[in-house]
């Protein structure tokens, strides 16, 4: 229960704030109130740090009364919302976007001029909270925006990480962590409230007792954290809409204090401090390779706790019917770090309520979707019933009684088909005893979701075939969307301007629209137009790699980018042994430097800190760059860029300046990938596999615009099926086996064998994914791309048509899919 009361009232119950279009005195007025008032220093003593705030601050203000109207019209007209639950959110950096949201972009820039202040300045202070790892957290940054910017009802709930995502540093070429200390000066964009905190409990034990003659089972915790709200504000895109991210931070319940000082024990009252903080102390740095972790699932008990109770408790108007939930709201599940969500809704509604289950169990039923980000086995969270147990007693009565009753569902349809049975069970026996939160979030969801097209009719045949047989109706597709707000108007300003002359300025909110470059792209002066904006990029590109880290991009540099997460199914190392083979045959003297395409290849990858092949592969990429380099015979031909701790604010930059999209993975193991879509619509084309959406991307852009190589996924599996024997690749192939033998000979490792041994080894006797068999085909690729790359205005017409096709990956229209398909839900009305 809150702890305010909600309804008080006077006139100007929302204070007559500033709200745009305004002028440059008025936002020059509030800037300086709120240096002197908030920052407490005047302008002429303040530091680029007290700016950056006030700047912020009056950001901020403008946004301020669409916020409070939102929340006001939110409560009074009770439509259906969407909670998103993620234990991720990439957000990037928020002052751009909140001043392009609130048309507020010129006016900011003109008011910091009048005060003297260069606005760049201002930008470069502030630090983006990364608070994801990847495409999954980034993905719940591009819905929330577009769900802000459709004016649909949505609030965001996560974890308000004390430290985000690893700052990647390179020591001699190795990967080193520092950490990510995000709040150090502190963080203009959010509202604590300290007073609205929850008690989330955990551990314990469970006892049964009688009710009035049924025997129930209660839940009798043994500690507690409380959570606390921390709001975000989400604008949309010129339409006064403001939504709401709630991410929560944990620290220890006074009472726990209080009777640790009581007792004179100050040791442990500050013991429990540190423990019940480090909750939200830090953003597991595991992309797609959950550790089961106990600290994990207490995070994400942690926020689902929260999150749950805040909507029941404090959105939900007092007294509301709970049997009518489902006409307020849907949770949905981003991947399985929130399943936890399911048996804790259980639990509220059987134990706290009184709610019967069967009904309890319809109405979760109802109440919850789940969407479902990978393919690959090892990503799927399992938690061991004995750490379960042991966290979550009840919770894990709960989900026994969920599996035994959907598997008495079970052998009603299917019969006792013990094999089907124990596939199916939620429970699974080995090698230990555990849960298994796809399964549980199958069963629970009203729909079950995959990201692609593939992805999802894979998810449907190969991960949950039994599921898909058993719930025919439940499974469906949403393919994956980006921001054009962050990803084209932000990024891309300069591309932004040629649009909007071209087609009009609907297109940020209309996606769809760039069809209408189709005909430009047959237009020599627009070619002409589109081509200088993307030699212009490279050069704020070299600009901003120079700043960062004396990095220098050549002009008429084919920019070839691959920036993701470093993982093997991605395959970084495909891209290097392309590198590694240009680079050896001129070397061997078998082609001439001058021969080659001139070629500037950029990568950006974070490796998990415990994932050893990863980092090795980042040292050898970085290894090849050093000897490429160096090379003078290479000079002004060939260059490796490797910048380190790629995250939002460099992908801003690198994704507008690219030539070539690297979308490599091993075909059906990326589940969607949305660096895919940002390239395309940044007039990149792309090499790639028959994987993720580069399916639909390359249906959108047509053969002729897109670089198409390796196996399709049914040719991966007859592989696998006849006997994948990685060696006769290399055997066979004298281009590949010349550039593994350059590799381990030393070459760039200065002579020393041992150090990327482990890879080369990987690779000949192992390969999981594939990499030797598809080589053949991607140097072929490649050399179709240096042959495209020739004919300069042809390959920009292609880029133009890649824009023009790839409106259907605006986040927008992902959004629409999720309303229709999953959660109808009616935009608010204006
Ligand atoms: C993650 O970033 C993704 C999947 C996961 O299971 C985890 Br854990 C983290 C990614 C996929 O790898 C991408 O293919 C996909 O585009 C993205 O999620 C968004 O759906």
């Amino acid at each position: 229960t809150p702890t305010q009361p909600r309804a008080a009232t006077h006139p100007l119950a929302i204070a007559p704030v500033p709200s745009p279009p305004s002028s440059v005195d008025g936002f020059v007025k509030q800037f300086l109130l709120n240096l002197n008032f908030d920052r407490g220093v005047a302008l002429s003593e303040s530091s680029v740090t007290d700016q950056y705030f006030a700047l912020a601050y009056t950001v901020r203000d403008y946004l301020m009364a669409r916020w409070l109207e939102d929340q006001k019209r939110q409560r009074d007209t009770q439509a259906k919302g969407v909670c998103y639950l993620s234990a991720e959110y990439l957000l990037g950096r928020q002052l751009d976007n909140n001043l392009l949201a609130s048309r507020l972009t010129d006016v900011a820039s003109e008011a910091m001029a009048q005060c003297g202040i260069d606005i760049e300045a201002l930008r470069a202070e502030e630090v983006e909270p990364g608070l994801g790892n990847g495409g999954l957290g980034r993905l719940a940054a591009c819905f929330i925006d577009s769900l802000a910017t459709m004016s649909v009802p949505n609030i965001g709930y996560g974890i308000r990480y004390e430290y985000g995502i690893f700052r990647q540093t390179f020591v001699d070429g190795q990967q080193v962590e520092q950490p990510d200390a995000w709040l150090t000066y502190g963080n203009p964009w959010e509202f604590p409230h300290p007073e609205a905190a929850q008690t989330i409990w955990f551990g314990g034990y469970t006892e049964t007792y009688d009710d009035g003659g049924v025997t129930r089972s209660r839940w009798i915790p043994g500690w507690s954290v409380v959570a606390v709200p921390y709001n975000y504000m989400v604008p949309g895109y010129h339409n006064g809409r403001v939504n709401t991210l709630r991410l929560w931070s944990a620290g220890a319940t006074s009472s726990f204090d209080l009777r640790e000082f009581n007792s004179g024990d100050y040791q442990e009252a500050v013991r429990a401090q540190v423990f019940a903080e480090n909750i939200s102390k830090v953003l597991y740095p595991e992309d797609s390779t959950p550790q089961g972790k106990e600290l994990r699932l207490q995070q994400q008990y942690f926020f689902c706790a929260a999150s749950i109770r805040d909507f029941l408790d404090n959105v939900l108007p007092e007294g509301f019917d709970l049997e009518r939930l489902p006409e307020r709201v849907i949770f949905q599940l981003n991947d399985t770090h929130p399943v936890i969500a399911v048996p804790e809704f259980m639990r509220i509604l059987v134990d706290e309520r009184g709610m019967e289950w069967d009904a309890a169990w319809a109405l979760t039923q109802q109440c919850f979707a789940y969407t479902c980000h990978t393919l690959l086995p090892e990503a799927l969270e399992v938690w061991s019933v004995d750490l379960l147990g042991r966290l979550l007693p009840r919770h894990l009565e709960i989900i026994y009684r969920i599996n035994e009753e959907f598997l008495l569902e079970v052998r009603e349809k299917f019969g006792d088909d013990e094999m089907r049975i124990r596939n199916m069970s939620i429970i699974s026996e080995f090698p230990q005893r555990s849960v298994r939160m796809a399964y549980l979030a199958t069963v629970a969801g009203a729909k079950v979701n995959g990201v692609a097209e593939l992805h999802s009719q894979l998810l449907r045949d190969k991960v949950l075939p039994d599921f898909s047989e058993f719930y025919p109706d439940k499974f469906t597709n949403v393919t994956n969307g980006v921001t054009p707000r962050r990803f084209i108007r932000l990024a891309n300003p300069a591309l932004a301007d040629l649009i909007t002359e071209a087609l009009g300025a609907g297109w940020t909110v209309d996606l769809e629209r760039l069809r209408g470059l189709e005909a430009h792209a047959e237009d020599p002066e627009f070619r002409a137009r589109f081509a200088e904006v993307k030699a212009a990029n490279k050069r704020r590109l070299s600009e901003v790699l120079w700043h960062r880290d004396r990095f220098e991009v050549s002009d008429g540099h084919l920019l070839d980018v691959m920036v993701k997460r470093l993982h093997e199914y991605k395959r970084q190392m495909l891209k290097l042994l392309h590198i590694v083979t240009l680079y050896e045959r001129v070397a061997s003297g078998r082609v001439a430097a001058s021969d080659l395409t001139p070629r500037t290849f950029i990568f950006g990858a974070k490796a998990a800190p415990g994932y050893d092949m990863a980092k090795r592969i980042i040292h050898l990429i970085n290894s090849v760059g050093s000897v490429v380099n160096a090379d003078p015979v290479l000079e002004g031909r060939l260059k490796v860029l490797f910048p380190p701790n790629y995250n939002v604010t460099l992908a801003e930059r690198v994704i507008p300046a690219a030539d070539l999209s690297e979308q490599i993975s091993l075909a059906g193991k990326e589940a969607s990938g949305t660096g895919n879509m940002k390239f395309a619509l940044n007039g990149a084309l792309t090499i790639g596999t028959d994987d993720g959406a580069n399916v639909e991307i390359r249906e959108l852009v047509g053969d002729d615009n897109f670089f198409l190589f390796g196996q399709t996924e049914p040719e991966v599996e007859a592989l696998w099926a006849r006997g994948y024997r990685p060696a006769e690749f290399y055997r066979e192939n004298d281009d590949l086996r010349r550039a593994m033998d350059l590799i381990a000979s030393g070459a760039f490792s200065g002579g020393d064998r041992s150090v990327f041994e482990p890879i080369m080894s990987n690779l000949l006797y192992d390969d999981r994914f594939m990499v030797l068999a598809d080589y053949a085909s991607y140097i072929d690729a490649q050399e179709r791309v240096d042959a495209a790359y020739q004919d300069q205005d042809a390959w920009t017409r292609s880029a133009i048509l890649n824009v023009a096709r790839c409106g259907f990956f605006s986040s927008d229209r992902s959004m629409r899919d999720y309303i229709d398909r999953i959660w109808h839900t009616p935009p608010a009305p204006a």
